[in-house]
């Protein structure tokens, strides 16, 4: 344990130094496929010496033991969610420790019969490229539309989410609408979040697991970094606030920020850590929002409609694509950033690179670029025809941080504008037509609209960004 400590400290070192030797390995491209489809690339990061690994149904114990041995594997984490269970999955997947290399560990598992897929424990960060300096109201240029709504005397922004025409519609979102931030923390009783936070389910402080998931008083969300339920830890989590904020700030209180939606409710899956985040963590942050959406426990499950996903790195893995099809079938998108660049911070085209979790193939997925305010796509997003979407504002955008507010820059940023999309939309077609979209039907919502424009033409699949001027 000391020596994964030691590691994940020299990793987060050498990402704040940006120093090339890294406790971490880089991976050598090609030899190692984790599918014929997929390579490793160089500069992905995982945690020395773990693996996570499935073994096919109906494996022994002594035979998953005798094969372990060939690696001198022991099992350190047994993960078997609530979600894979619903799912029909009752062996769910081992985090394995090794002091073999962990890519030749996986080479000599997939010679094995018992072995469905191995795999690293990749490590994800989050996906904002610069911290600018604290901004004052009336800068949230996300939110304006290309004219000023009669009366309001609006900003005007043509390159805004065109979100304060939806408002002055009086469509501004709605508290049985669910969206979950699969991040760092956030600053939960941040002003401007209060109340636009919580699971109604669970009673807070009473030291009992009143919705029966598994987890004690988890009244905001988990903390998966920590395996507790602050879910906001004084001294980091303002990335995953700042991409609360941009979901769900509160409007008309005369402070800080508004939200895509004025009502919503958040649930925090914490798995980002000031080191990043690993595999193992994110498939159980993915699960756990997708078990409060079918937990048989409780008479009247939560809406979740879609997840926000500001982060990335590693390479492919089946784990967490399972994972992501388990939220699929429960109906949740899975909106996520493209990316920012491959590590340098130039934009690459992740058709012919893959950037996970943007490129996963599951339905349920919506990759997001960043363009600025004045229409372009920014320098350091990544684009696909075939991989990314939509554009979303991405640059210099404000939003809530513990103590305060902050203009962030990022694919991170422009995700949070579309996963607000979802909500929104889920909340004014429930309001017109008395039930609640699919996920089917939200996301061709979102893409059948996009507004063509020209830096986003031949960039990603709607040549768009995003508006939700109708919604
Ligand atoms: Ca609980
Ligand atoms: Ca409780
Ligand atoms: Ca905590
Ligand atoms: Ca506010």
């Amino acid at each position: 344990m000391k020596k994964y400590l030691l590691a994940l400290t020299l990793l987060a070192i050498a990402i704040i130094t940006g120093c090339k030797k890294t406790a971490v390995e880089s991976v050598v491209t090609d030899d190692l496929s984790v599918t014929p489809a997929v390579a490793y690339n160089v500069t992905d990061k995982f945690v020395p010496g773990e693996l996570l690994i499935k073994f096919k149904t109906g494996t022994s114990e002594k035979s998953r033991i005798q094969t372990l041995a060939f690696i001198n594997g022991k099992v350190s984490q047994h993960l078997l969610t609530n979600a894979m269970q619903y799912a029909g999955d009752n062996d769910g997947i081992y985090l394995v420790k090794t002091d073999t290399d962990v890519f030749a560990a996986i080479a000599r598992m997939k010679g094995e019969s018992e072995i469905e897929y191995a795999e690293p424990n990749w490590i994800y960060t989050h996906a904002t490229t610069t911290n600018d300096t604290y901004f004052t109201n009336g800068q949230l240029w996300g939110m304006y539309s290309s004219s000023s709504p009669a009366g309001s005397g609006d900003p005007v922004n043509q390159y805004g989410s065109q979100a304060n025409t939806a408002w002055a519609k009086g469509h501004t979102g709605s508290s049985n609408v669910y969206v979950g931030v699969i991040d760092e923390g956030a600053m939960y009783n941040h002003v401007d979040l209060a109340d636009n936070f919580g699971n109604p389910n669970e009673i807070a402080g009473n030291n009992t697991d009143d919705d029966g998931n598994g987890k004690v008083d988890d009244v905001n969300g988990w903390d998966f970094v920590n395996n507790d339920n602050t879910t906001y830890d004084a001294g980091g989590d303002d990335h995953g606030t700042h991409v609360s904020g941009t979901i769900g700030g509160k409007a008309g209180n005369e402070v800080g920020v508004a939200g895509i939606n004025w009502n919503v409710k958040i649930i925090s899956a914490k798995f980002l850590g000031t080191s990043g985040g690993t595999t193992a963590n994110a498939i159980l942050a993915v699960d756990y929002l997708t078990g409060l959406k079918t937990n048989p426990n409780v008479a009247k499950r939560l809406n979740i409609v879609a997840t926000n996903n500001s982060w990335g790195g590693g390479g492919y893995s089946s784990g967490l694509s399972a994972a992501i099809e388990r939220a699929n079938t429960a109906g949740i998108l899975f909106i996520a950033a493209a990316g920012n660049g491959n590590q340098g911070g130039k934009a690459i085209n992740i058709d012919s690179k893959p950037s996970y979790p943007a490129s996963y193939t599951n339905a349920n997925v919506i990759a997001v670029a960043a363009i600025n305010s004045t229409g372009g796509i920014a320098s350091w997003s990544n684009y696909g025809k075939t991989s990314v979407d939509i554009g979303a504002p991405g640059v210099g955008i404000i939003s809530t941080v513990p103590g305060g507010y902050s203009s962030y820059s990022g694919t991170s940023m422009a995700t949070p504008h579309v996963t607000g999309a979802c909500a929104l939309y889920a909340s004014t077609y429930f309001a017109t037509k008395g039930v609640y979209p699919t996920a089917a039907q939200i996301k061709a919502a979102i893409l059948d609209v996009a507004t063509p424009t020209a830096s986003l033409s031949g960039k990603c699949v709607t040549g768009g960004r995003l508006n939700v001027s109708g919604f």
